[in-house]
């Protein structure tokens, strides 16, 4: 691949072959959870438990999960072009740094930690969340949520992500439906900085008409062919 800066933008799609139910279209996360109950600091508030239970499904399935075709073929990509590829998923499952990939932000948090929201701390955690955890650093109990970027909240690393996009060359976005800001607005961001830009995508997402390129089928095809 002849770029010298790619920025590549994943979302839930990139995992639905891994057994991983994407948000948005039919039976997706969405249509079982309300999302303002589950992934809102104002539902958390309302409802913990309700919140805990959410993520504590979750939590389970990616003991199962494993990273699939593509996850694979962007590891390869960031191994062959080395530090020319900046992973930035929205995806809180943790298959990619397991398929390999290093250069890598978790723009919406990891489901493999957890944060107190009494003193900020975030640390690596793999049990169930409940009101009765406590925080290990401030021994409160009642405070302790998973490490994840609810809607109304700051996704993180964006001064770091802005100027990785605004460098870049190339920037590919796979699986993601292109309904969720900030990442929604990253392809209007790279044409404006110049960049390639390519979807890889089961269906044409809501950005589809702002990419140069697009390939649609499932991301274990499409991905791998073009990453070649
Ligand atoms: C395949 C496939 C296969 C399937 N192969 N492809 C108006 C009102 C209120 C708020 C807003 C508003 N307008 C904008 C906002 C902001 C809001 C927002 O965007 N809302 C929209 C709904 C309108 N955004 C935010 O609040 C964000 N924060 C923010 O903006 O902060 C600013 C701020 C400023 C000042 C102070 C404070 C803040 C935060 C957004 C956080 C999103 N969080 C979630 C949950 C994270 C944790 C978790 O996982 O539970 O993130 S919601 C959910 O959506 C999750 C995802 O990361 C995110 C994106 O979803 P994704 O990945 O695109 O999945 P899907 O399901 O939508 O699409 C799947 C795609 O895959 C589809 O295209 C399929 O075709 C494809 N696919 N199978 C290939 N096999």
């Amino acid at each position: 691949m002849q770029f010298a800066s790619i920025v590549i933008l994943t979302g839930a799609g990139l995992s639905a072959e891994s057994g991983l139910g994407t948000f948005r279209g039919h039976d997706g996360l969405w249509d079982q959870y309300n999302l303002e109950e589950v992934a809102t600091p104002e539902g958390f508030a309302r409802n913990p438990p309700k919140v805990h239970e959410f993520y504590n499904l979750r939590r389970g399935w990616l003991k199962q999960a494993k990273p699939n075709a593509a996850h694979l073929a962007l590891a390869r990509l960031e191994q062959e072009h080395t530090g020319a590829v900046l992973t930035v998923t929205q995806n809180i499952d943790g298959l990619h740094e397991a398929a390999g990939s290093h250069r890598l932000i978790h723009m919406h948090g990891e489901l493999g930690r957890a944060l107190c929201a009494r003193c900020g701390t975030s640390l690596p955690w793999t049990q169930d969340l409940s009101l009765t955890t406590s925080c290990p650093v401030c021994h409160k109990a009642g405070f302790m949520r998973p490490d994840v970027v609810w809607f109304g909240e700051m996704p993180r690393e964006m001064p770091h992500i802005a100027a990785a996009i605004d460098a870049c060359d190339l920037f590919v976005a796979i699986g993601t439906s292109g309904s969720v800001y900030p990442a929604a607005g990253f392809v209007a961001e790279a044409r404006r900085a110049g960049a390639h830009t390519v979807e890889l995508n089961l269906d044409p997402s809501d950005c589809a008409s702002l990419f140069a390129e697009a390939h649609y089928g499932p991301a274990t095809e499409v991905v791998p062919a073009f990453v070649g």
